[in-house]
Order: structure tokens, then sequence, then C-alpha cells
């Protein structure tokens, strides 16, 4: 059986992210989206225990944890504010990139003040006519000496107006994957400006902004990897981010089933608790298992992307898959369960609902989780 039962370790580090999720981010989360706050400090906070950095190698200064750890660190800051522990999720992608493929140099020059989260990361891979098919991008850096000039927007960014860092796939080469390379780009580079903030359904508690570079010149030093490498180092950030989300889906719903068992223990018609009706008991059982069963299938991906296994991208892919349509039916229900009042933001359901609503979208559409499960499957 232990096979299947965190160890030790896992628990305790599920325990400070539960504890620290109940202490700063639960109390503050429906204010941070009703009045659009962006809880910086809350997040400098996180960092404090290492949520900055959490698979960023000790050796620079990072917590060095695996997969299924940062999952369960995700899932349990999701279980109070979803956008939030998402955001900081984005952020633990780019840190690990330039950890990962970074020079020494680069190393030196970003990480030590992301792991505090003093300097906040943004992913730059997505532009206004290049979603899915990413590897079209056309944000093109031009080298001049030991400076690439960059020029190009990149649209939906996370973090963007506010981050300071930008780890940004921009073309050196011809079309296609292989002439794409990633580079850090600094908010305060002259020729960098931002969108409007978006205004969007949910994932209130952080700013979305275009990011447009007029003529950037970024260093030689900065970039992350080898010219053509960029593509594959955005996908296998991707694989671990593709968890975390998943790992934030499955955090919110298992709040919004929580406040639906309580509610319908609480809540009486026809002279008795709606728990008490089979129709009710029937589906807080369903609930349960799909969330279960979602939960173990991106424990195990977890475990294969931090092992580097050879199906690590097509578990991933199903893991973010199932989490995320499995944590927004589950949040959907949890509404239902609570009637009218569940619409109302009386309820923390409402703002669950909207915020896991996105998650079947960014980090790769859940088509495109099929695109590529269906692929590697076809392959073989
Ligand atoms: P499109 O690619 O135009 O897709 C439209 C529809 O067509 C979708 O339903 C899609 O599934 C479907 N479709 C497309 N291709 C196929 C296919 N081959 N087979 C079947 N169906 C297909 N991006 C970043 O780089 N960094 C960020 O920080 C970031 N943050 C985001 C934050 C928010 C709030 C949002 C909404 C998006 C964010 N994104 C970010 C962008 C996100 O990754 C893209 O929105 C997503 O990848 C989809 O791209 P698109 O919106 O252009 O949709
Ligand atoms: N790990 C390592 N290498 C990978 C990889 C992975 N996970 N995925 C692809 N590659 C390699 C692949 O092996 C190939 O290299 P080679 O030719 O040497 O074998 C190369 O990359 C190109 O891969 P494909 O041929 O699969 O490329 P294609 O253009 O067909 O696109 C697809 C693949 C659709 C899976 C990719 O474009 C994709 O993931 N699209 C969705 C975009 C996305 O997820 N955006 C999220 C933006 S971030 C966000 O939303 C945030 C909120 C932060």
């Amino acid at each position: 059986m232990h096979q299947f039962e965190l160890t030790e370790d896992q628990l305790q580090i599920q325990e400070m992210a539960r504890k620290f999720t109940a202490d700063a981010i639960t109390p503050n989360a429906a204010e941070w989206d009703e009045k659009h706050i962006f809880p910086r400090d809350t997040i400098r906070e996180a960092a404090e225990l290492g949520f900055g950095a959490i698979y960023v190698s000790e050796e620079s200064g990072g917590i060095g944890l695996g997969r299924l750890e940062a999952a369960l660190i995700m899932e349990a800051m999701a279980y109070g504010c979803p956008s939030t522990s998402a955001f900081i999720s984005i952020h633990n992608m780019a840190s690990w990139m330039i950890d990962r493929f970074g020079s020494p140099e680069v190393k030196q020059k970003y990480l030590p003040s992301m792991i505090t989260m003093e300097k906040i990361g943004s992913y730059c891979l997505t532009e206004p006519s290049s979603g899915s098919d990413a590897a079209a991008l056309r944000t093109k850096a031009v080298l001049d000496g030991d400076h690439y000039v960059v020029s190009g927007s990149k649209a939906f960014i996370s973090g963007g107006g506010e981050n300071e860092v930008y780890v940004t796939m921009v073309r050196t080469g011809d079309d296609g994957p292989k002439g794409i390379t990633a580079l850090v780009i600094d908010k305060d580079m002259k020729g960098v400006s931002f969108g409007a903030q978006e205004k969007k359904l949910g994932w209130h508690s952080q700013p979305t902004a275009q990011v447009n570079f007029d003529e950037v010149r970024v260093p030689v030093a900065n970039r992350v990897g080898g010219e053509g490498e960029g593509f594959r180092i955005a996908m296998m950030g991707l694989d671990g981010g593709r968890l975390n989300i998943g790992a934030c889906s499955l955090g919110g719903a298992q709040r919004c089933l929580d406040e639906a068992v309580a509610y319908t223990k609480d809540r009486k018609q026809f002279g008795q608790a709606i728990a008490d009706f089979q129709a009710t008991q029937f589906t807080l059982a369903d609930m349960e298992t799909e969330l279960q069963a979602a939960r173990y299938l991106l424990y195990v991906a977890a475990a294969k992307v931090t092992a580097n296994a050879a199906d690590k991208t097509r578990f991933a892919a199903m893991a973010k898959r199932l989490a995320t349509d499995t944590g927004s039916s589950v949040v959907d229900r949890a509404l239902q369960l609570h009637g009218g009042y569940g619409y109302l933001m009386d309820y923390p359901i409402e703002r669950f609902w909207r915020d896991l609503r996105v998650h079947s979208i960014l980090e790769g559409t859940n088509q495109v989780m099929r695109v590529i499960v269906s692929r590697d499957m076809l392959r073989q």
C-alpha cells in the first residue's frame, strides 16, 4: 500500500502549505477577487517558505523539491485562492527554466531575487495570432553584436505590467519550432511596454496584459539555452506548469466540495436537511469519486515528470485535462447544491467557478491536451 501514500516529508510540506493558506490566503481571497487586489505581500510571504523556487535546485538557492511536492503546495494554496496559487506556479515555471537551462551568469543575475519573489517572473509564449499553434510565434530577435534586438508582442501575459522578469520565446531562426529561442527580458529595458490590463471573468487577484517589445536590446548573455532550443525548453516548462494548473483545479474543487457537504447538512427543505435526499448523496459521492480519480492521475503524472519518464508529457497532458475538467464540473455541482445562494458572492463558490474556468483554456487548451495524448498514442 505504501506506494500510494504520501511520504512523511510530503505530508509535512502539504501541512505547511495548508497552514499558510488558512492564515494568509483564505481570509483575504474574496476581497482580492472583488477589488482586483494583487497580493504582492502575501506572495512574498509564500516565497519565505520557498514557494517561489519549489523546483529550483538547492545549489541555486531553491528548495529543490519534486513535481508531486509542487502539486501538493499548489493544491493547498488553491483551496484558498486558485488565482493566486496559479500565479505563483507560473513564476515557478519561469524560474525553473532559468535554473535548468541558463548559464551561470544568467542564473546569478536573476535567480536570487526571483527566489525571494522580490522580482516576479512571467512566461511569454502566446501572441495575438498564435495561441494553440505556439510554434508559429513571430516576435523577432535579430543578433546585433552582443545583443539581440527584439520586436513583437506577447498576448495574455500573466503578471504583464507588474512583474519584473519576462522569460520570452522569440524567433531567431526559420519558421517552426526549431527557429525559437528563449530570452530573459527585464521590465525596465528600453522599448518594453504593456497593453491595458485585461478585464477577465476570473483570476482577479493577478494582472494579465499584452507585452510589447519595440527594438528592445537584450544582452546575448540573457539567453536561456542555445539558439533554436527555446520551443523545447518552453514545452518542458509547461509539462510542470500543466500539473500545477491541474492541482489548482483540484484544490479549488476540494474547497467547494467541502463547502457543499457542510451546506447540504445544514440547509433544510421539505422538513429535512437537503443532504438527506438521496439525489444529494449520490451527487456528493460522484463529486468525491471523480475528484479522487483526477487527483491520483495527477500525482502519478507529477512523479513521472520528476523522474523524467519517457511518457511524462503524455501523462502531464492527461492529468491537466482531467483535473481541470473534473474540477470545474465538481465546482458547478457544488454551486447547484447551494441553490440560489451559490450564485451570490456571499458564498465562495461562484468565485471558484469563475477562477477554475480558465484552467481548461490556458497552459494549452484541453483540446490541445487531447492532441498531445492522441499523437503520442498513435506514434507508438
Ligand atoms: P486558439 O488557439 O485560437 O484556440 C481557439 C479554440 O480552437 C480553442 O477551443 C482551441 O482548443 C481550439 N483549437 C485550436 N487548435 C486546435 C486543434 N489543433 N485541435 C482542436 N481544437 C483546436 N499565455 C502565455 O504565454 N503566458 C501567460 O502567462 C498566459 N496567461 C494567460 C492568462 C489568461 C487569463 C488567459 C485567458 C490566457 C493566458 N495565456 C498565456 C494564453 C493561453 O495560453 C492561450 O489563451 C491558450 O493557449 C489558447 O490560445 P488562444 O487563446 O489563442 O486560442
Ligand atoms: N518536452 C520536450 N520537447 C517537446 C515537448 C515537451 N513537452 N513538446 C514538444 N517538444 C519538442 C518535440 O519533440 C519537437 O522536437 P523534435 O522535432 O526535435 O522532435 C518540437 O518540440 C516540436 O514539437 P511538435 O512537433 O509537437 O510541435 P507542434 O508545432 O506540432 O506543437 C503543441 C505542439 C500543439 C503541443 C504545442 O504548440 C502546444 O503545446 N501548444 C499549446 C500552447 C500552450 O500550451 N500555451 C500555453 C502558454 S502559457 C500559459 O497559458 C500560462 C498561463 C502561463
